[in-house]
């Protein structure tokens, strides 16, 4: 699907560079991936609310990156604390988790704003503006009451949260206001398009249902919101999986595991992705069978993140405790049922993990989608090996064919593993793999995102007769008033 790629402008939280020790690069992750060649066709301008103005200024592109100046003490407090303290446990229906505090709500607050007068300021005239993800929810409205002619797209990247959870936000109305600004709100599947259905029901705010999603009308225009399932990179990630120097890796892995069965999981510590409740699931199984003692590893690798919130620091004491506990039970010289990797690996590592991975073990308490299902299925070139999918993650929406659990049922989740580990490989497992393969590749990241794009367009098109009539509509009441 084409796209009209001059007059992007794309807003997220996050550069699409970042500073290392090795200087100024790309940040990883598939969205920037996707963004990239379009804002690079497009020479639009990136704001970045949360970045570093200088890795954003320094960067040679043929686009403009744009970044905030934000206090230390505002980026904390929208970032660590409404974004990450609130809308993100809320969102995953940690109820309990979540700190709503009114100096971080204002914070939120003013980094909306700010970002929707960047974006007011660099816009030309009718560009496109596309928004990401829940830290930055409020700029839709804030920008369409500066800017009016634009088109305004917002995409939020994790699970909408149930009504009965949203309804303790003190700020939820302002919330899904921010967002009705924009011409179409993405949400991943289906069922999240549902979940902010009732939100609309329990907010009072008029709506009609259509089939392609939500249709409420906000005077002479409407906002929509549907489901528009992100992907991958499939093809980047295929050709890794063919890299002769990828295979070796893996092969050595194996070899360096001790040649038994190997069970993958990839996550940022974050405790919706249910690492210690999957450790501890691992752990029983180490208990009850000697098979699982004796043949089977887990590879756990975890990149550390948002440690400036204390939920996260906790998290990474009690996924280290939980290892070193499972190693001091079962572990000997010679056998170590379970690793952790606390880092970033380069996508060439992690590829030839997913290579020597028989199961990829992705069993999130709760997930948007999750990216690494994809990846473990698009790395394979050969319709082998399993994935043990949460029932819960967005993803097992669109990967009907996994295994899935239910991450919340101990014995269930327990047996699971011990079948996606142990279990013979059989030609249904082949015909999975292969139905999962295709649907991966018809998911990619560059069609979901122009597709996303195109939908914005042609949404904004049915607006313009509704225009036209308000605006017919405004003259003859003014023509009548003359009178
Ligand atoms: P995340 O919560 O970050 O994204 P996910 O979709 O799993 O989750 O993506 C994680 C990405 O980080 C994957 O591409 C993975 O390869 C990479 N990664 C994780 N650990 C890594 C490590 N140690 N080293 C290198 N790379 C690592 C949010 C939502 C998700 C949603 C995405 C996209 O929470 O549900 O799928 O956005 O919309």
């Amino acid at each position: 699907m084409k796209t009209r790629s001059p007059r992007l402008v794309i807003v997220s939280a996050r550069a699409p560079f970042v500073r290392t020790p090795n200087g100024i690069v790309r940040a990883p992750g598939g969205l920037i991936s996707a963004l990239l060649p379009l804002m690079r066709r497009s020479r639009g301008t990136w704001i970045a609310a949360g970045a570093d103005r200088d890795a954003c200024e320094a960067s040679e592109l043929p686009f403009r990156v744009r970044a905030l100046s934000l206090s230390s003490e505002t980026r904390a407090a929208w970032y660590a604390g409404a974004s990450n303290g609130a809308l993100w446990p809320l969102s995953h229906g940690f109820v309990e988790v979540c700190r709503f505090r009114a100096e971080q709500a204002r914070a939120y607050f003013e980094v909306c704003r700010a970002a929707a007068e960047v974006a007011a300021e660099h816009a030309p005239p009718g560009a496109v503006v596309w928004i990401h993800d829940y830290q930055l929810a409020l700029v839709p409205a804030l920008l369409r009451a500066r800017r009016p002619d634009l088109t305004i797209g917002f995409f939020w990247h994790i699970p909408w949260p149930v009504a009965e959870n949203l309804r303790v936000l003190p700020w939820a109305s302002e919330l899904v206001e921010g967002l009705l600004g924009a011409d179409l709100v993405g949400l991943h599947v289906p069922r999240y398009v549902r979940a902010f259905r009732d939100t609309l029901d329990e907010l009072g705010v008029a709506h009609v249902n259509e089939e392609e999603g939500i249709v409420v009308p906000r005077g002479a225009r409407h906002a929509r919101i549907e489901a528009w399932p992100i992907g991958i990179d499939v093809e980047g990630w295929a050709s890794l999986g063919r890299d002769e120097s990828v295979a070796a890796e893996a092969v050595h892995i194996t070899s360096e595991l001790g040649g038994g069965r190997v069970l993958l999981s990839v996550d940022r510590m974050d405790y919706a992705k249910g690492i210690v409740e999957r450790l501890e699931a691992f752990e029983r199984l180490l208990e009850q069978s000697s098979e699982v003692r004796e043949r089977v590893t887990l590879v756990q690798i975890g990149v550390p993140s948002r440690e400036t919130v204390a939920a996260y620091r906790d998290l990474r004491q009690r996924i280290e405790a939980t290892v070193g506990r499972i190693q001091g039970r079962f572990g000997g010289p010679r056998r170590k049922p379970v690793h952790l990797f606390a880092r970033t690996l380069d996508a060439h590592e992690l590829a030839a993990y997913y290579l020597a991975a028989d199961a990829a073990i992705v069993t999130p308490k709760r997930d948007g989608m999750n990216l690494v299902a994809f990846e473990y299925i698009a790395t394979r070139p050969r319709p082998n090996g399993r994935l043990l999918l949460s029932m819960t993650a967005g993803a097992a929406d669109v990967l009907p064919e996994a295994h899935l659990v239910n991450p919340y049922d101990e014995e269930g989740l327990g047996s699971a593993i011990g079948h996606v580990a142990l279990a013979p490989e059989t030609a249904n497992d082949s015909t999975r793999m292969a139905a999962l393969k295709a649907r991966v590749s018809r998911l990619s990241v560059e069609t979901w995102a122009s597709g996303f794009l195109a939908r914005l367009e042609q949404v904004t098109q049915e607006h313009a007769p509704a225009q036209a009539r308000e605006t017919r509509l405004a003259a003859s009441v003014r023509v009548t008033r003359a009178r």
